[in-house]
């Protein structure tokens, strides 16, 4: 029995389509997502804005709030929480160039308007966070913006969120790249740096994803852990990610089995389970079948739970000893023959 709460967002089932070929699965309605969700042990959902009201661009304030009561409705039919809204600044016209760094002011009010309605979504949902995946706040022509303006404006962004609402909570989830050059806010440290110059630092946190530590050449446990250390991670995405390329969301734990463990490690020591959700943020290959579509969430789970149990059984007494004696190859191998089944 696993200590961890889980959670996924409708967008990890998904049709299958790149940027280099159309569709390979026939979509899967809302509702449908969340019955299978609730049946595979998931207790919460996470959403973009748009997830809860598909086309929020043409409604009132009060319209769009009667959508998200809708599916606040659908996701107590089958015994689900909502864990965060994100805004999503990245496929929408206004944001070509990002949304709280766009070299276009209109642009930038956009970003606040869907960021305000994100928060009166995710409060007619029943949730208090809103995650920032801040996938165009960066340049394509490094030239085009200012890394110090661009840095205040997210800042600037941020505070407008904490007072449009009191206790709303922001938690910024990094990424190096992809879709933009080069990002503003890449890794865990940046997060941490604007956390700390907005206006309530106690409510602006960190969403870890597993991947975009890799892609930031960085180890996800140790981005985990710092973190950690500042009170400051509120939830995270786990996946796995073959090296520096595109970025892969790979089912949990199947690139790099030690790098997996150290997460879970890092999170049961710090008993992460009393403060948030274990998010997933993987991808179905494309080449998977409908009948397959959930397979990866399933064998992601499958994976942490088996690491989880292996993290239980972890010798601290012997671990201790070998770390007293510097014996760290010993170290290293007790860590390894665990995760192979050997001791
Ligand atoms: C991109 C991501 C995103 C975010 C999501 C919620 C589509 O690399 O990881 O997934 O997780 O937008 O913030
Ligand atoms: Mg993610």
């Amino acid at each position: 029995m696993s200590k961890f709460k889980f959670t996924v967002g409708p967008w990890n089932v998904h049709t299958g389509a790149d940027s280099y070929g159309p569709e390979t699965r026939q979509p899967i309605s809302l509702e449908a997502k969340f019955a299978k969700f609730a049946e595979l042990g998931f207790s919460a959902v996470q959403f973009h804005d748009d997830d809860v009201v598909p086309n929020m661009n043409d409604l009132s304030e009060e319209e769009i709030k009667a959508e998200a009561r809708k599916v606040k409705a659908m996701l107590d039919k089958y015994g689900l929480a909502a864990e965060f809204v994100a805004p999503r600044l990245w496929m929408d016209s206004h944001t070509a160039d990002g949304g709280f760094t766009s070299t276009s002011a209109a642009d930038r009010e956009f970003a606040m308007w869907r960021a305000y309605r994100s928060i009166d979504i995710a409060r007619e949902l029943g949730c208090d966070l809103i995650v920032l995946w801040l996938a165009r706040e960066g340049t394509l022509c490094a030239e085009s913006k200012s890394p110090v303006t661009a840095t205040k404006q997210i800042v600037e962004a941020i505070n407008n969120m904490l007072r449009y609402d009191d206790t709303i909570r922001v938690c910024i989830e990094p990424k190096p790249n992809e879709p933009i050059d080069r990002s503003f806010c890449g890794t865990i440290g940046h997060v941490m740096g604007v956390s700390a110059a907005t206006i309530d630092p106690k409510r602006v946190g960190a969403n870890l994803e597993s991947a975009h530590a890799v892609l930031a050449g960085l180890d996800p446990a140790n981005e985990i852990g710092f973190a950690l250390a500042f009170d400051k991670l509120f939830t995270v995405h786990l996946n796995d990610q073959n090296g520096i390329r595109y970025d892969q969301d790979k089912s949990f734990g199947v690139e790099n089995l030690r790098q997996a463990f150290n997460q879970i490690k890092v999170l049961c020591e710090n008993r992460y389970w009393e403060k948030g959700y274990v998010g997933l943020d993987v991808k179905a290959m494309r080449t998977t079948s409908d009948e397959d579509s959930y397979e990866h969430l399933k064998n992601s789970l499958e994976i942490f739970k088996a690491l989880e149990e292996k993290a239980a059984r972890y010798n601290y007494d012997y671990a201790d000893k070998l770390i007293a004696e510097r014996k760290f190859e010993q170290l290293e191998m007790y860590t390894m023959n665990l995760i192979m089944g050997l001791v």
